[in-house]
């Protein structure tokens, strides 16, 4: 049902619009009512958790600590809080954000099941015109725009999609009552991180499983098992500093509980032999592969660790031909988003699931029946879609965002996203990103990014109001600067290597322009740099006052 049936549009002043009730949208929403703002959250779903609400499939996981993977701004909600698991499955990660949203009164303030559709700045009054699916028209000074880096699914352009009389279901659109799968002929498209982590969990119930695979995925064993009580109790006295370790460090993890995520790696792969690098197998399995600093830096390094990976997966799937095409072969290891995964490979030695290589037997359509591939037709109950996002610009280019002189934000992109700081577009006033594009971002336990992102934004807001400001806007030499800056430090690494493909360079959507988005320099240095632009009077933004009353 749409917003439109069920509620009269609104129509209000505000002084924030924040679109999204994920983890930072209800941040902002806490945020913003804290500095004393009058501000609304605009959220597509009928509850909370973005990425938490949406990701139903089972096995969805997050592959970062739970304890990590939380919020640090109230000491009470640490204390009080427990995982269950090293690695929160979704229902316990939703049910940690609703906690948190009711435990500080913050639902109230969201409006559900309304899709923001454009936002558009009026230069004379300084203000921002929200438009929802529902009618709303919401005006204020400031928008927040929280709508997550990989919340714009994408079905894959397949012939006869449309025609298939069985269950088709979205990874991440998985409906919340469930699907059924017991006993049924399932099929899997995509084998990215969603795939790796539902792969074991639906083989478990289905009569059969086919999984259907493009491009093999590099992922490593999440060693996922509940935490003790001891550890709780550790952490729970030591939050100070592992909260002070994660925003120092390169990817805003503390390494409480994997202390090699701590430190890069120094040895090199290529300073071994042969025999070495088999005992290093031997003791590590596929976890060798992310254990040597050259891996990241070198090709030729890269090579030995691919061919390492191969090795512990024939030691690990039982068929020689499902472990060759199951081995990546042609991209380099630390060019994707690692996934993590809870017997993935093992997986495949189980009767009931078979793997498909499209490389050797391409898909040509979806029939009424299942799947048809240049070799036959196979028929399916359900076809599940694991086939990724628009990631990082995607939610944010479908909404009709529009800032001075009615320049539309996916125009300005339409050659790769511009910014600065990963937190405001030069021509989009007032209009702030969370965890966007040019920022660590996807690259960096999330929750640490978020905060950062809007504690920044919260400051900002403070000292324009106290300095009677009413317009924040990046300069376009900073804006120049540091897109440049993004590019050359993201240049060398295995992210932009030529035969890298991720979504992180937006290659998996036709017409996307190629470009690195996330930036590359850590989260420590990043904070260092947002926080001397604060210190330095927000320098590289030009900052206009609010003209005084006759
Ligand atoms: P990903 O990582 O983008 O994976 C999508 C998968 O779908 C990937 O294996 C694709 O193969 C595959 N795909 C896409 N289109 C097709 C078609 N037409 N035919 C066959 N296969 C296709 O998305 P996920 O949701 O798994 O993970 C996203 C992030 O979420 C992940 O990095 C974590 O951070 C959490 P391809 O590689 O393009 O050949």
């Amino acid at each position: 049902m749409s917003g439109q049936e069920r509620r009269a549009p609104i129509a209000g002043d505000y002084d924030a619009v924040i679109v999204g009730a994920g983890f930072a949208g209800m941040y902002s929403m806490y945020r913003m009512r804290e500095l004393g703002l009058r501000a609304i959250v605009i959220e597509a779903g009928d509850g909370v958790g973005g990425t938490w609400y949406w990701n139903r499939y089972p096995g969805a996981r997050c592959d970062v600590t739970s304890i990590e993977y939380s919020y640090s701004f109230s000491k009470e909600l640490e204390q009080d809080w427990d995982w269950s698991e090293l690695m929160a499955s979704q229902p316990e990660i939703e049910k940690y954000l609703n906690h948190v949203v009711d435990r500080f009164d913050l639902r109230k303030e969201v409006v559900f099941g309304t899709r923001v559709t454009s936002a558009v700045f009026d230069e004379a009054s300084n203000r921002w015109t929200v438009t929802t699916d529902a009618g709303d028209r919401l005006v204020a000074p400031y928008c927040i725009m929280a709508t997550g880096c990989l919340s714009s699914p994408l079905m894959p352009d397949i012939p006869g999609v449309e025609s298939f009389k069985g269950v088709s279901v979205q990874t991440s659109l998985w409906p919340r009552e469930g699907v059924e799968l017991e006993g049924k002929r399932v099929a899997i498209i995509g084998t990215g991180s969603s795939a790796v982590q539902s792969t074991p969990e639906i083989a478990k119930v289905a009569a059969h499983l086919t999984v259907f695979q493009r491009t093999p995925a590099y992922t490593w064993p999440a060693q996922n098992r509940p935490i003790t009580a001891e550890e709780q109790k550790l952490v729970k006295e030591s939050y100070d500093a592992l909260r002070e370790r994660q925003r120092t460090s390169f990817v805003g993890i503390s390494g409480s509980f994997n202390s090699a995520l701590l430190e890069p790696p120094t040895q090199k792969i290529l300073d071994l032999n042969e025999e070495e690098r088999l005992q290093a197998l031997d003791q590590h399995g596929f976890g060798v592969t992310r254990m040597f600093a050259d891996v990241a830096m070198s090709m030729e390094a890269n090579e030995v660790a691919r061919a390492l990976y191969g090795e512990q997966l024939r030691r690990v799937v039982k068929d020689p031909e499902t472990a060759a095409a199951l081995s990546p072969t042609d991209y380099p290891i630390g060019c994707k988003r690692p996934v993590i995964d809870s017997d993935y490979f093992v997986t495949f030695n189980r009767p009931n699931v078979s793997l498909v290589d499209l490389r050797k037997e391409p898909m040509v359509e979806v029939t009424e029946k299942g799947i048809r591939t240049s070799d036959r037709e196979h028929e399916f109950d359900v076809i599940v879609y694991a086939t990724g996002f628009d990631a990082m610009t995607g939610a944010l280019n479908r909404i009709d965002i529009r800032g001075r002189d009615g320049v539309r934000l996916a125009e300005k992109w339409a050659a790769g996203p511009r910014n600065y700081l990963g937190l405001m577009a030069q021509g989009f006033p007032n209009l702030f990103t969370i965890t966007g594009p040019g920022s660590p971002s996807v690259l960096s336990n999330m929750m640490v990014s978020i905060e950062q992102h809007v504690d920044w934004i919260t400051d900002c807001l403070a000292h324009l109001r106290d300095n009677n400001i009413a317009v924040i806007e990046p300069t376009a030499a900073a804006e120049d600067d540091w897109v440049h800056h993004v590019n050359t430090v993201a240049t060398g690494t295995m992210f932009t290597a030529p035969s890298c493909n991720s979504w992180y360079l937006g290659v998996n959507v036709p017409g996307k322009i190629r470009q690195f988005m996330p930036y590359v320099g850590g989260v420590g240095k990043y904070r260092e740099k947002c926080d001397a632009v604060a210190a330095n009077g927000y320098e590289g933004f030009e900052l206009r006052a609010a003209a005084v009353p006759a």
